[in-house]
């Protein structure tokens, strides 16, 4: 794909030397100020990253590269008779900030088929763990076995020029992308099919190649596949799997090493993992209840008991939107278009009406809406994928388009090791009482 390489690095040359200018005239601007409450509450809110590929308002949700989640699906090219945009274009716009042409899309599908071999110790590696391993944990094991081809790493070990990281970097992601999906097709066969594997289809695109590999052949699953895999790709940078790729990747460590640290962050339930929370929650409703049709006042009493349990309810707020999410609505279009009757999914509509005004009464949730993880699951379960467990992995899989086209950026701009300065409270309580400026 050395079209895509070569369009990369011309716009790459040009934003360094545009930052360069900007740091030398504009350099001591500052871009906001850091409350302590931030500094004790997560740093929400706090400017400090520079992250290309995607950008979110708090009120309209994620555009990637300054197209939203339906103007993608309008432009973005699609399958043949497909309506949905397929995940190869998405990563082509993120890299390039271009909008791909449909040969481009065929060309970098073909270049990650050609690159998607994996070495055969990563099987082995994987089949080391015990079958219970949770399935991002297998996962993320085949990642790390995969850092044996890092380019990056060989030619840093080689000594290599500063200028041509990027480089090397690119052809990590490239071949990583290209693999993840045989990893992660692996895992699920490993964990939930006893181990019968299916072999790539050369002639399917990424996503529904995926779909292939993990045992699904519908259109319809085919479909929601490469609508997944495009949207949970990218949210800008603060976020804790794309924010943890950046700073491990600050260090230099090359791209596999960077995702796994990234997934190892997705798998916790406040971020990825919160899509198989979601499921577990209305099936554990759904039991506690004794229907799986159940009405807005039974919800209510679940929702209520959830609270009260001193758990959260899962898919519900965000630590930046402030509005319901856009991924979901594409979910809920998609269901609509494709399932309007499955009682589940009503389910998650229902909940959708019953739980925001609910979590709004207590006064100190910031945002009451859903996320992308409250629809996922049962878009997956109408079409027989069940195994929950897996669900964070497919969002992993998708992830690893932004974080990894991000790692790039960095690395062709030059971005330096992250280290920002922390305190502690002893500090604070003396700076408040006028005692210590150490941080001024
Ligand atoms: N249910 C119950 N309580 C919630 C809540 C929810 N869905 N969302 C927020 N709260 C609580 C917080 O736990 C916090 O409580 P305390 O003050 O007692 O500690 C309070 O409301 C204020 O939190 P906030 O400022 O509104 O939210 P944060 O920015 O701190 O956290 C998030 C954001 C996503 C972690 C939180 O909304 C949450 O836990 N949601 C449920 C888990 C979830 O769906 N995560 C997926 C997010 C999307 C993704 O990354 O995939």
């Amino acid at each position: 794909m050395e079209k895509l390489k070569n369009l990369f690095k011309a716009k790459a040359e040009k934003q360094a030397a545009e930052i360069k200018d900007i740091l030398k005239e504009h350099g001591t601007k500052v871009m906001g100020e850091v409350q302590l409450a931030q500094a004790f509450q997560g740093m929400r809110g706090i400017t400090g990253m520079i992250y290309e590929t995607s950008l979110l308002d708090s009120e309209e949700g994620i555009r990637f590269r300054g197209f939203t989640i339906p103007e993608l699906q309008a432009k973005l090219p699609k399958a043949k008779g497909g309506k949905e945009p397929l995940p190869e274009g998405l990563f082509y716009l993120l890299l390039s900030g271009e909008l791909p042409t449909e040969a481009d899309v065929t060309e970098l599908s073909a270049d990650w088929r050609k690159r998607s071999k994996l070495p055969s110790h990563v099987l082995r590696t994987i089949d080391a763990l015990p079958l219970e391993a949770h399935a991002m944990t297998q996962v993320t094991t085949g990642v790390m076995a995969l850092q044996t081809d890092s380019i990056f790493a060989k030619k840093y070990a080689e000594g290599v020029n500063k200028k041509e990281y990027w480089s090397y970097v690119y052809e990590d992601a490239m071949n990583l992308i290209a693999r993840l999906p045989e990893v992660a097709a692996y895992v699920y066969r490993r964990k939930y099919h006893g181990g019968k594997t299916i072999a790539a289809d050369q002639n399917l695109d990424w996503a529904a190649n995926f779909a292939h590999m993990l045992g699904f052949e519908g259109e319809g699953f085919k479909e929601l596949m490469r609508l997944y895999l495009t949207i949970h790709s990218d949210h800008e940078g603060g976020n804790v799997s794309a924010h943890t790729a950046h700073l491990v990747g600050s260090a230099l460590a090359d791209p596999y090493l960077s995702f796994a640290a990234a997934m190892n962050g997705l798998a916790g339930p406040l971020h990825g993992l919160a899509n198989q929370e979601v499921i577990k929650w209305i099936l554990d409703m759904q039991k506690t209840l004794g229907t799986d049709r159940p009405s807005g006042k039974q919800i209510e009493e679940y929702v209520k008991k959830t609270l009260a349990d001193g758990k959260v309810v899962p898919g519900y707020g965000h630590a930046v939107l402030r509005k319901t999410d856009p991924r979901f609505t594409a979910q809920a279009e998609f269901a609509k278009k494709h399932m309007p009757d499955d009682k589940l999914v009503n389910t998650v509509w229902q909940i959708y009406e019953t739980v925001p005004p609910i979590l709004q009464s207590l006064g100190k949730i910031k945002n009451p809406w859903p996320n992308v993880d409250a629809h996922s699951g049962a878009l997956l379960l109408h079409y027989g994928l069940k195994e929950y467990e897996y669900y964070t992995v497919l969002f992993g899989v998708s992830r690893a388009l932004g974080v990894l086209a991000a790692q790039v950026w960095s690395r062709a701009l030059g971005f330096p090791l992250e280290r920002p300065k922390s305190v502690t409270t002893e500090n604070v309580k003396a700076w408040i009482a006028g005692k210590d400026t150490i941080w001024e």
